[in-house]
């Protein structure tokens, strides 16, 4: 008696599905608009299945917001993850002046590079939202995040047609190295998409990245850059630490589009 023996399935987990719906589900849509979509600069640093992915969701999804919550859902605790403090001496001096003379930097392909103080950016436009975090780790917090959108401070300062991707710097090493993300410019100008000094209705305490952390809210907790100083427009991801976009996507193979 002869059966064909298949070799176990591989575990499947909660994000594949989500993933393999939403491919599924995107797959009719792809074929009919996939020239409009497809950012052929970008396929060269994501696997097919992620592109596929990120193409998907933007096609399926468009601009579509980040479920919303209330009050009411706020999280008792949220947790810190990754850095909670940043060792760097100037980092420290600034703290202890309550970042009076902290400057946000923009640059790279921009017309205008900027030298943002905290107080300027409070004076920008304030976008106030409550999302939930979802870390990769399998933990989630919902908390209220409050900042100027990252669109208003790309659009001062002037986006190059050059520009493909922001690019967020840090100040604190994790494990030893510097910790950086980025995203493309769909999401950069997401209307979700802000630059965050409050958290909870009170300035952001230093284990959550204080005095600014990115909120890019269709994405998992570790594009959430914390620790923020300096934002760089750039036409490719290459020659930036690894290469593949970010801290975790250099040293874990993390997926550069995180899509939730
Ligand atoms: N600069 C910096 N940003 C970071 C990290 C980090 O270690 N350093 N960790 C990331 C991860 S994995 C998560 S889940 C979130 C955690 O944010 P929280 O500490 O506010 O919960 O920050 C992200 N941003
Ligand atoms: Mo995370």
């Amino acid at each position: 008696m002869s059966r064909i023996v298949r070799p176990h399935a591989p575990l499947v987990t909660r994000r594949a599905l989500i993933r393999g719906g939403a491919l599924a589900a995107g797959g009719l849509a792809l074929s009919g608009c996939d020239g409009l979509v497809r950012d052929p600069d970008v396929t060269g640093i994501l696997g097919k299945a992620e592109d596929l992915h990120r193409v998907s969701q933007r096609t399926l999804g468009g601009g579509a917001l980040a479920r919303e919550y209330t009050r009411l859902d706020l999280s008792p605790v949220f947790r810190a993850n990754g850095s909670r403090s940043v060792a760097d001496a100037a980092y420290r001096r600034q703290l202890a002046e309550g970042f009076a003379g902290w400057h946000l930097r923009v640059e790279g392909l921009v017309a205008r590079p900027l030298d943002l103080s905290l107080a300027a950016l409070r004076d920008l436009p304030q976008r106030s939202q409550i999302t939930r975090h979802d870390c990769v780790e399998g933990w989630s917090a919902i908390g209220q995040w409050q900042g100027p959108q990252l669109g208003s401070v790309l659009r001062l300062a002037g986006l190059a047609d050059a520009a493909r991707y922001i690019v967020f710097h840090c100040a604190d090493l994790y494990h030893g190295r510097p910790y950086y993300e980025s995203i493309d410019l769909a999401d950069a100008f997401h209307p979700q998409t802000i630059l965050a000094w409050q958290m909870n209705g009170a300035p952001l305490k230093e284990a959550h990245g204080a005095p600014l952390r990115l909120r890019v809210e269709r994405q998992l907790g570790y594009k959430q850059a914390k620790f923020v100083t300096r934002i760089v427009a750039v036409s490719s991801l290459e020659g930036i630490h690894g290469g593949k976009g970010g801290f975790w996507e250099d040293l874990g193979d993390y997926a550069w589009y995180a899509g939730i």
